[in-house]
């Protein structure tokens, strides 16, 4: 696992493996965990993972830690914003807990009025939207200083553009901190890559694979209600 230590300038990255107890323990690292080093080797940048301090948010899929974050992205058309998919990745965003922002790409393929009507929709559903198109680089600024200095994670369907919004606001040197890869919870021999990447403006992002549907799996009958913010501003 790769571990940048943080303090003074730009953090070094050191090369670590976790220690046998840990595992033994099945006390599990995730992207995102902060942790105590061991062993440090500063010439070849190696150490060794002996602890791993408490979370302050666990998100499952993709498995990151210290999320502060969430970032739903859909597109404006290709594909167009489709209100069940919508609606159910709202409701795995905010069933988490973890303050999120909507955000709709590619407005530079749709006129002013598809997007006014999408904005007063989100408005009735309890949203404030942001607005963005990579392509014609509109609305990058706004999104960049919501994301500063936190950790997001992006999700969203395939096509809509998070592996190009991460692109353009990713900082120059294109390096991969905290890429880890490990067993998904879907597949037992499916391996999939998580990395935090750091933004030029300050904070990190993580991209995620396009899915359509999210599962849903922490919403119950009981906490269903409270996933929509509409309900919660009218039931007072
Ligand atoms: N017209 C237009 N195309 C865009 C924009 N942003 C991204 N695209 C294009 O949309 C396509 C999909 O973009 P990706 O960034 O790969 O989408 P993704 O959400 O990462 O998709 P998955 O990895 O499959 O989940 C690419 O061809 C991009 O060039 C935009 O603002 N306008
Ligand atoms: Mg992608």
């Amino acid at each position: 696992m790769r571990v940048v230590v943080q303090g003074g300038g730009t953090g070094v990255e050191l090369l670590c493996v976790v220690r046998a107890v840990l595992k033994k323990i099945k006390r599990r690292v995730m992207v995102g965990d902060r942790v105590l080093i061991g062993s440090i080797d500063w010439v070849d940048r190696r150490g060794m993972i002996e602890n791993v301090f408490r979370r302050s948010s666990e998100v499952l899929d993709p498995p990151v830690a210290n999320v502060d974050h969430l970032l739903v992205l859909f597109s404006m058309e290709q594909p167009k914003p489709e209100p069940f998919s919508l609606t159910r990745f709202l409701v795995e965003a905010e069933s988490t807990g973890i303050p999120l922002t909507l955000a709709l790409n590619k407005t530079e393929l749709v006129d002013s009025q598809a997007v006014d009507a999408w904005n007063s929709r989100l408005r009735e559903w309890g949203y404030e939207p942001v607005f963005c198109s990579v392509g014609a680089k509109h609305g990058l600024d706004t999104l960049s200083s919501i994301l500063k200095d936190q950790t997001t994670v992006v999700v969203g369907p395939s096509g809509v553009g998070k592996s190009s919004l991460i692109n353009v606001l990713r900082s120059n040197t294109h390096e991969r901190v905290g890429e880890v890869s490990m067993r998904s919870g879907r597949g037992k021999h499916t391996t999939r890559h998580v990395s935090l990447l750091p933004l030029s403006g300050g904070g990190y992002l993580a991209d995620t694979p396009g899915f359509n549907q999210p599962s849903l799996m922490k919403v119950t009958k009981q906490s269903l209600q409270q996933t929509f913010p509409e309900v919660g501003s009218k039931v007072k």
